[in-house]
């Protein structure tokens, strides 16, 4: 009987180059992007700068040249005592992107990772990265309808199915939300919902639920929950959210110490809001723990920087909520052991991606081999956390090449013992770490 392709065994010397194609060729669910269709607007440049300024559709490359990133790296070269933040900031967008084109790729060699990726992202779109002004970018942006150039980003990056973030307590996209029911019935997104400020901050955030018609106090009585339960489930049901998410900072303990009013507030309504209300949805809850906000609030998005977390915390939450789901990702490297280790104690935590200052080859070749060598492939590789349309194509093609590379080697390692290797094999794997395991969560009642 001649056995079907799939089912050949895939011989050593075949090994990378078979990998390589399966996970070239594998369509993407990311799970965590800041990324909008055109009906939550898009900022349109112009002589003066852009109009629709307020747009949360970014693409293009005044966007991606001021990416917040860049925005930090172009500080290192022209510091604040010759370029005043302020300064800076007063400038139209386009100033700004030449500002950064000029000291981050003509004066000096584009070498960071947030660097490279616009210049593997010019490429692929079929433009020379070597322009020494962004003036033949923009002809070409110019040109393109922000709809018909999502469909070509998600073809060019293998993207099937974009997360977006949607911050409820942002007042740019929750009027957005109220004033056009329908705004996200783009059958390429999906949306999340983010509440950083009740956890975070729960004091502060009971101020606009209260606003917002919830009876919620400043301190989380049983009404007060069920007020905030509300909020919770009117919002789940308007964005039909795939998820709940939310940032902590490196000191978010669980349980919270009592001593501090505003960490207990915040526990209270994790665990008699958030989580009810998750678990009764089966909807998991996204934990991203280590960034602490606003370190240098003169740079803005780029002014935010990364400490440990408590890890313990996270096992705890687990332990704890055994009908909750977890996806957890860490912003500290020295985080990354311990989160693996506490995967391998509770089948609800998911961990997941190399996330922002983690997004870098080294880092994700490091932490991949590690959760392989821990966790099997049950875990989410990556996520772009893309905040500009465009930036999916660099975001994972470098994920894809460095993932690939790490997996041949696990393989290589596997086949040593004599095990052999089916095409079926890499084909099922590969599809579990780019899709199938988060969907797989996202669907596990
Ligand atoms: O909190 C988050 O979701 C982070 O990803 C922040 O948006 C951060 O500013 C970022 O863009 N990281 O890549
Ligand atoms: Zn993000």
């Amino acid at each position: 009987m001649t056995s079907n392709v799939t089912d050949s065994i895939v011989e050593w010397d075949k090994l990378e180059m078979t990998v390589r194609d399966v996970v070239g060729r594998e369509p993407i669910c990311d799970m965590h992007t800041h990324l909008y269709p055109p009906t939550f607007g898009t900022p349109v440049p112009n002589r003066t700068g852009r109009v629709n300024a307020s747009g949360l559709m970014l693409w293009g490359i005044d966007e991606l040249v001021t990416y917040h990133y860049l925005i930090a790296e172009v500080f290192r070269v022209v510091p604040s005592s010759q370029l005043p933040y302020e300064t800076f900031w007063s400038w139209p967008k386009q100033r700004q992107a030449d500002h950064i084109w000029q000291y981050l790729f003509v004066e000096n060699t584009p070498l960071s990772e947030a660097c490279r990726g616009i210049l593997t992202t010019l490429t692929r779109l079929g433009l020379d990265p070597n322009e020494k002004s962004l003036s033949a970018y923009r002809a070409f942006f110019n040109h393109q309808d922000p709809d018909e150039y999502i469909d070509r980003v998600m073809e060019l990056s293998n993207v099937k199915s974009i997360t977006m973030t949607n911050a409820v307590f942002d007042d740019n996209e929750r009027n957005r939300w109220l004033s056009e029911p329908t705004i996200a019935k783009d059958p390429r997104f999906r949306a999340v919902l983010r509440i950083d400020p009740l956890v975070r901050n729960y004091p502060h955030a009971s101020e606009k639920l209260r606003r917002w018609g919830y009876q919620a106090d400043s301190k989380p009585t049983p009404a007060t929950l069920a007020e905030v339960r509300r909020f919770l489930s009117d919002w789940l049901d308007r964005q039909s959210a795939i998820y709940v998410a939310m940032s902590l900072p490196p000191e978010f303990l669980y349980p919270a110490p009592t001593a501090d009013p505003v960490a207990a507030a915040g526990q209270c309504v994790l665990a008699e809001a958030i989580l009810p209300v998750c678990a009764e949805r089966r909807l998991p809850l996204a934990l991203m723990i280590g960034s602490s906000l606003q370190t240098n609030p003169a740079l803005r998005d780029a002014g935010d920087t990364v400490s440990k977390g408590d890890v313990p915390s996270v096992g705890r939450l687990c332990r704890n909520f055994p009908n909750n789901k977890f996806l957890v990702t860490m912003l500290s490297r020295e985080n990354q052991h311990e989160l693996c280790v506490t995967a391998r104690k509770f089948g609800n935590l998911m961990p997941f991606g190399c996330w922002w200052f983690l997004n870098n080859p080294s880092l994700i070749a490091e932490i991949t081999e590690m959760r392989f060598e821990l966790l099997g492939r049950t875990f989410v590789p990556q996520h772009s956390d893309a905040r500009i349309l465009d930036q999916l194509i660099y975001k994972w093609g470098h994920s894809r090449e460095i993932i690939a590379g790490v997996l041949t080697e696990m393989y290589r390692r596997t086949a040593r013992t004599g095990r052999k290797l089916r095409l079926q094999d890499i084909q099922r794997d590969t599809t579990a770490l780019f899709s199938g395991n988060f969907e797989a969560f996202l669907a596990d009642r």
